[in-house]
């Protein structure tokens, strides 16, 4: 191997890593600037979505009097309510006809399943999406004489 050899191989390597360099840098941009683009558009639409299907209401359940607060709500088709028992006692939640003292203290729309949570300890939290429009009655059973009862309004 004669010097005149290796020095061209020398600085060979040494432009190397430097064009790689140039040509990757814009790469390097594109590519940010693609992920940042794409995580605007994922928020965006995470936004919308929150808006409208999958909006969550939540209603709590206490104590004295034992109440559902709020005890009147109007929400859009498709909402979750999620109702948490913020007392010191047992509440429920129930449009089950089968299972009110009075049958007449509950109501869901033609169409619409009852539903029930079952008695829920302090704590606890229990929540029910509302696919079919109008008007839900529900009670609370252990304290359905004390009138803790509530209502929701779907709208389309
Ligand atoms: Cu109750």
């Amino acid at each position: 191997m004669s010097v005149n050899e290796k020095i061209p191989q020398h600085e060979s390597k040494r432009r190397q890593p430097e064009g790689r360099c140039a040509t990757l840098l814009p790469l390097q941009t594109a590519v940010v600037i693609s992920v940042i683009i794409a995580a605007v558009i994922i928020a965006s639409q995470s936004v919308h979505a929150a808006s409208t299907a999958s909006k969550t209401v939540v209603v709590t359940m206490t104590d004295k009097p034992p109440t559902y607060v709020p005890a009147r709500l109007t929400v859009k088709v498709g909402t979750t309510i999620l109702w948490k028992n913020t007392g010191a006692t047992l509440h429920d939640v129930t449009t089950d006809p089968s299972v009110a003292q009075n049958k007449g203290d509950v109501e869901v729309p033609p169409g619409a399943k009852p539903f029930d949570s079952g008695f829920m300890p302090p704590g606890a939290s229990w929540s029910y999406t509302l696919t079919i429009p109008g008007r839900y009655v529900y009670a609370c059973i252990p304290h359905e004489k004390d009138r803790m009862i509530g209502e929701i309004t779907v709208t389309k």
